[in-house]
């Protein structure tokens, strides 16, 4: 039976995404807020409003209880968690499965199997999908980990072993780092996810980060839509997104989806899932792990295969079938994904919280903006600074860039600094334009994607220049050039309108 009614666990660009698809569906959507969201952008999506919580997310989006109880009082039959916050918390899945709700996602089983590493690695290795050489068992004291590492040989690196997103993990390229590495991995993963559990494997040195969007559902269907290319990343979090890849030919895309398949039905898990690869030099393909949500790029797949992914989680949640069969399911042209931040990409990325006082987002054929935000909004400096997403489709890989490149330039976000000339300058740089690039791109290519300091100066020549033309003096400019990508505003930096 379909849901007469969802609550919806989140905030931002994802909470409207599922809110959209909730109305598509005729299902009445519940949305929740936090005392600084009482004005948030997803809320104007919504049939029907409260709140849950103070600001920090710990008091809101994270408190159990309190998005529960909610769902109960305002009658929802299911809650979908969207990214981030409960997404992922098995803990949360389980309170949902014993008061009766339906959490859409996997059960609170398989996602604490797939939270757990190690035990994934073991499970996935049993149905033949090729795991990174490493230990099998949390490490107990540093001789196995030693005898590990020479075993699989050097560089190795460690990692916790119920944590995700690079945390507690250390490169480590000879003997002599490896006892102080452990315990700085244990350290770390016992502060970020209170386990200090860590195991250590072969070190890929410069890998791609491919993964497979699968769907299966409670009758045993099983489906893969293809992948998508996320190397392009900085300290672990994801800045653009493709697919097709440009790594992949049929056959090794082929095998990598099966593998994903085999993944996911070993682990008995149900509803939208992911499975992260990662791809050496050589070809070879290996098992990372299983991200057990919605994922923030995953409009790209829905571009390219014309499957809604969020109608699907539902429709799986609520007991149908998955009406896709795996030869139905094809790729077409190409979607690239930018995500908008409020940060300063000049100053370490650092968080940019604030007041929208302008906001053109744009639009056009094959593009498409999951955006979370209007302007005259304050962006709350509580949660991830995402704002929008920008998605553009077009029918090959170069006419996609060029469409991205364009629409990066009508995006105009004035009042907070942004990463918007950070996007377009990774769009302009050549290892992207050839897709030519691992997960070492945003540190490699740190020079290219960086405002030179000098521009400000042939701005003043470039005013001189046409200064001096006015008057009819003539002048030589000696073949400097103003970059296209820097605007006057991106020359301003921060500003606002001060009202006395
Ligand atoms: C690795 C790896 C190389 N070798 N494991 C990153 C987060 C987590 N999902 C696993 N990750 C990686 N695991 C082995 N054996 C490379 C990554 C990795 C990465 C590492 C450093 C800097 C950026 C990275 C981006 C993607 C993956």
């Amino acid at each position: 039976m379909m849901f007469k009614k969802i609550l919806i666990a989140n905030r931002g660009e994802i909470a409207i995404r599922i809110a959209r698809a909730c109305r598509e569906l005729g299902i009445r959507a519940v949305g929740v807020y936090s005392t600084v969201d009482e004005n948030a952008h997803h809320l104007r999506y919504m049939d029907d409003t409260h709140w849950i919580g103070d600001s920090p997310p710990q008091a809101s989006y994270l408190n159990i209880s309190n998005v529960i109880d909610v769902a109960g009082r305002a009658g929802a039959q299911a809650i979908h968690p969207g990214y981030g916050f409960l997404a992922e918390n098995s803990d949360f899945a389980k309170a949902c499965e014993e008061s009766g709700l339906v959490f859409i996602g996997p059960s609170s089983n398989a996602l604490a199997l797939v939270g757990d590493k190690v035990a994934s690695r073991n499970t996935v290795q049993k149905v033949g999908v090729p795991i990174i050489p490493g230990m099998r068992t949390v490490g107990k004291d540093s001789s196995g980990f030693k005898k590990m590492a020479k075993k699989v040989g050097y560089p190795v690196i460690v990692k916790a072993s119920m944590g995700g997103g690079g945390k507690g993990m250390r490169i480590v390229r000879t003997e002599k780092e490896l006892e102080a590495s452990i315990a700085a991995g244990q350290r770390e993963a016992k502060s970020a996810f209170g386990d200090a559990s860590v195991y250590l494997e072969k070190y890929i040195e410069k890998p791609r980060h491919i993964e497979f969007q699968v769907l299966r559902d409670h009758h045993g269907n099983v489906a893969h839509l293809f992948e998508r290319e996320c190397s392009i990343q900085r300290r672990h979090q994801k800045i653009i997104e493709e697919t097709p890849s440009a790594a992949l030919d049929d056959e090794l895309r082929m095998n990598m989806g099966e593998a994903a398949k085999k993944v996911i039905e070993i682990a008995e898990y149900t509803n939208a899932g992911t499975v992260e690869f990662l791809l050496d030099e050589n070809r070879n393909f290996y098992f990372l792990e299983v991200n057990a949500r919605v994922q923030v790029e995953h409009p790209i797949t829905e571009m390219v295969t014309g499957v809604d992914l969020v109608r699907q989680q539902i429709r799986i949640a609520a007991g149908d079938k998955i009406n896709l069969s795996q030869a139905s399911i094809k790729q077409r042209g190409h979607a690239i994904e930018a995500r908008i931040y409020a940060e300063d990409p000049e100053n370490n990325f650092l968080p940019c919280p604030g007041r929208i006082l302008y906001l053109n987002e744009p639009s056009g054929p094959g593009i498409r903006v999951d955006s979370g935000i209007y302007q005259g909004w304050d962006v709350p400096p509580h949660y991830d600074p995402i704002l929008s997403k920008l998605i553009v489709w077009a029918e090959n890989r170069d006419v996609a860039i060029e469409r991205m490149s364009n629409a990066l330039k009508d995006y105009i976000v004035l009042g907070i600094k942004n990463n918007l000339g950070y996007l377009k300058r990774i769009m302009g740089t050549s290892k992207f334009t050839k897709g030519d690039y691992d997960t070492h791109f945003i540190d490699e290519n740190e020079e290219e994607l960086s405002i030179p300091k000098e521009n400000i100066h042939v701005v003043l020549v470039a005013a001189a220049l046409l200064a001096a033309e006015k008057k009819g003096v003539s002048v030589e400019s000696g073949g400097t050039q103003v970059r296209r990508d820097t605007t006057p505003w991106q020359e301003l930096g921060h500003w606002e309108i001060c009202e006395d």
